[in-house]
């Protein structure tokens, strides 16, 4: 569980803070997998928008709350939690009503957890080619310098790697873009869980036996952006595709999930055009 020491957090206010606040941006799947979480659960939550797409969680505001500078961040009575996974984790057993990890099945669930959570980059991978443009660098030099410069760069009191890997990911993808064999080494894996998926579905109305949990909130906000990525879901998994659109269509996880008609335009044409060139996910990820 990632709970940040006080000394982690310098926006010191939000440790005096009670109750369920939510730190999140609209369309970060990290994000979703948490809103749809609270809707099942029917949690009442205070809404704390974190604008990625102008950078605000790299403000000094944000990264004083989340070292990271990652969203979600989770304010519980004046913890900070950071990670989705174990946000979930710990929401789930602070409100035991309708568990969505089953007692006694918690280690089980980790594990599967982390599973997921191991694909996050894959996800943004094929993300930051197959929607919409983002242009060369999708965080400026002076993003990734304030990103650098702010924050305690602590997580429990110890130098935080995971920050080295966030910037890694963002100057390789400024200086070299998101090359074809990071999209095929990305959607590999993808086509691999997801095959692992499918034989789970064969013997299972969900992933983790007859009733729903966190793994299908997780998985469902996974292939949500895979499939708008152009993945071919129903040609290679028909059990995932047949159980994840009813579950995509419920309220609680449509509400989540929608994309601004300007913004699917935009997704659309690049789409249109990727197909004309041959250049398409499925092309360069040889599915
Ligand atoms: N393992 C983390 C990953 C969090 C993460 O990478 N969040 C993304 C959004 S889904 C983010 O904040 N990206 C920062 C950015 O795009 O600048 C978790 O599950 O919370």
């Amino acid at each position: 569980m990632v709970q940040l020491l006080k000394n982690d957090v310098l926006t010191k206010e939000v440790l005096d803070w009670a109750g369920t606040h939510l730190f999140h941006f609209e369309a970060s799947s990290c994000s979703q997998k948490v809103r749809v979480f609270l809707n099942l659960k029917r949690i009442e939550w205070e809404d704390h928008p974190i604008d990625l797409s102008s950078g605000e969680n790299y403000s000094e505001y944000y990264l004083g709350i989340n070292p990271r500078g990652l969203v979600p961040t989770l304010v519980q009575d004046g913890e900070v939690h950071i990670e989705s996974n174990d946000i979930l984790t710990l929401l789930d057993s602070h409100f035991s009503d309708n568990k969505l990890i089953p007692l006694g099945m918690e280690k089980k669930m980790a594990e599967f957890l982390h599973h997921e959570d191991d694909l996050h980059m894959d996800l943004r991978t094929i993300t930051f080619r197959f929607t919409q443009p983002r242009g060369k660098a999708p965080r400026s030099k002076e993003t990734l310098q304030n990103y650098r410069d702010r924050g305690s760069g602590t997580v429990r009191g110890q130098k935080d790697r995971k920050k080295d890997v966030e910037l890694k990911f963002w100057e390789t993808a400024g200086n070299i873009g998101i090359t074809d064999e990071a999209v095929h080494r990305s959607a590999g894996r993808f086509k691999e869980a997801l095959n692992t998926l499918e034989d789970r579905l064969e013997h299972s109305k969900y992933l983790f036996g007859d009733n729903i949990t966190v793994l299908d909130i997780a998985w469902v906000v996974y292939v949500n952006r895979l499939s708008r990525c152009g993945y071919p879901l129903e040609r290679l998994h028909p059990n995932v595709d047949g159980w994840f659109w009813p579950l995509r269509k419920r309220p609680e996880f449509e509400r989540e999930m929608q994309v601004p008609a300007d913004i699917q335009k935009v997704i659309n044409d690049h789409h249109a055009l990727l197909k004309r060139a041959g250049r398409t996910l499925v092309d360069v990820g040889e599915l």
